[in-house]
C-alpha cells in the first residue's frame, strides 16, 4: 500500500482512534467537493440522498477528493445498496446508508459493502485500485478492512435495534441523522437537530459504540456543534454543508459591504 493512497486513510485513522471532521457536499459539481475538502478537512462526504449530486458527479468527486489526498465517503439514497457497491468500485472509502432501522436492514447493507465471506459484494473495482494503492488480489484481501459500512441511526426503531445493528458483521459504525431523529423522538412535533432528546440519544449511541468498539459519527450543522459532538466521543463528524457555507459566506460579505 502506498503512502499516498487516500482511500486507506479513513479506516486507518479511525482505527487509530482519531477524530475526523468531514465536509458535506450536496451540490452537483465535483470541483466544489475538491475545493472544500482542501480547506484542511479530513474527508468529504458526497450526499446522494438529499443532495442534488448524481452518480456521475459522485464518481468524479471521489476522484478529485482523492487528488486532494483525502478519502471520499458517499451517502446513498434510502435502500439503494447496489449503488453502494458501484461507488466502492469507483473508490469511495465508506458508504453511509440512511434509515437503517433493523438488524435485517444492516445485514443487507453490509452484504453490498463487504466481499465474501463477510458479505456478497460483487467483484469489479476500477478506480478503487489506484486510490487504495493496491491491485487485484492484494486489494481483494484488504478491501473489507479498507471500505467502511456506516449505518445511519435516525428513527426510534433504529435506536431500539442499536445493539443488534452494531453486532452485524461488516457494520463498522453508525452515523446519527439528528434532524430525522428529532422528528422521530418528538413524534413529529419538531425538526430540531439540537433537541435535548437528540442529545440524550447521542450520549447513548456514543456509549454503545464505545462498548462495542465501533465508530460513532454524526451530522453537525456547525463547527461548534461538531466540537461538542466530538467531545461526546463521536469520531466522524460532518460540518455544515456546501450550500449552507456558501450562503453564510455570501451573507457575511454582503453585511461587511453594506454595514
Ligand atoms: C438528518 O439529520 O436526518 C440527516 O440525515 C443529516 O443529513
Ligand atoms: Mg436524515
Amino acid at each position: 500500500m502506498t503512502a499516498s493512497a487516500p482511500l486507506a486513510h479513513l479506516a486507518r485513522r479511525l482505527r487509530a482512534g482519531e477524530t475526523l471532521f468531514m465536509s458535506w457536499c450536496g451540490m452537483n459539481d465535483a470541483a466544489i467537493a475538491e475545493a472544500t475538502v482542501r480547506e484542511n478537512f479530513d474527508a468529504a462526504l458526497i450526499d446522494m440522498q438529499h443532495g442534488a449530486v448524481d452518480f456521475t458527479t459522485t464518481v468524479q468527486a471521489i476522484g478529485l477528493v482523492g487528488l486532494a489526498g483525502k478519502p471520499a465517503i458517499a451517502r446513498i439514497p434510502v435502500g439503494e445498496f447496489a449503488t453502494a457497491s458501484r461507488l466502492l468500485d469507483a473508490g469511495a472509502a465508506a458508504i453511509v446508508a440512511p434509515m437503517i432501522n433493523s438488524e435485517a436492514d444492516a445485514k443487507r447493507f453490509a452484504s453490498f459493502v463487504k466481499f465474501p465471506p463477510v458479505g456478497e459484494r460483487s467483484w469489479g473495482p476500477h478506480r478503487a485500485f489506484g486510490l487504495a494503492g493496491l491491485e487485484g488480489e492484494a486489494y481483494f484481501h484488504k478491501a473489507n478492512d479498507l471500505h467502511l459500512a456506516i449505518a445511519m441511526i435516525e428513527t426510534r426503531e433504529a435506536l431500539d435495534a442499536l445493539d443488534s445493528i452494531l453486532d452485524v458483521p461488516g457494520i463498522d459504525g453508525v452515523f446519527v441523522g439528528p434532524s430525522d431523529l428529532s422528528i422521530a423522538l418528538t413524534k413529529g412535533a419538531v425538526v430540531d437537530a439540537g433537541h435535548p432528546e437528540v442529545d440524550k440519544a447521542l450520549d447513548h449511541i456514543g456509549a454503545r459504540c464505545k462498548a462495542k468498539g465501533k465508530v460513532a459519527g454524526a451530522f453537525c450543522m456547525t463547527g461548534k456543534r461538531a466540537k461538542e459532538v466530538a467531545a461526546k466521543g463521536f469520531r466522524l463528524c460532518s460540518i455544515s454543508t456546501d450550500g449552507m457555507m456558501m450562503r453564510l459566506g455570501a451573507r457575511m460579505e454582503l453585511k461587511a459591504a453594506r454595514g
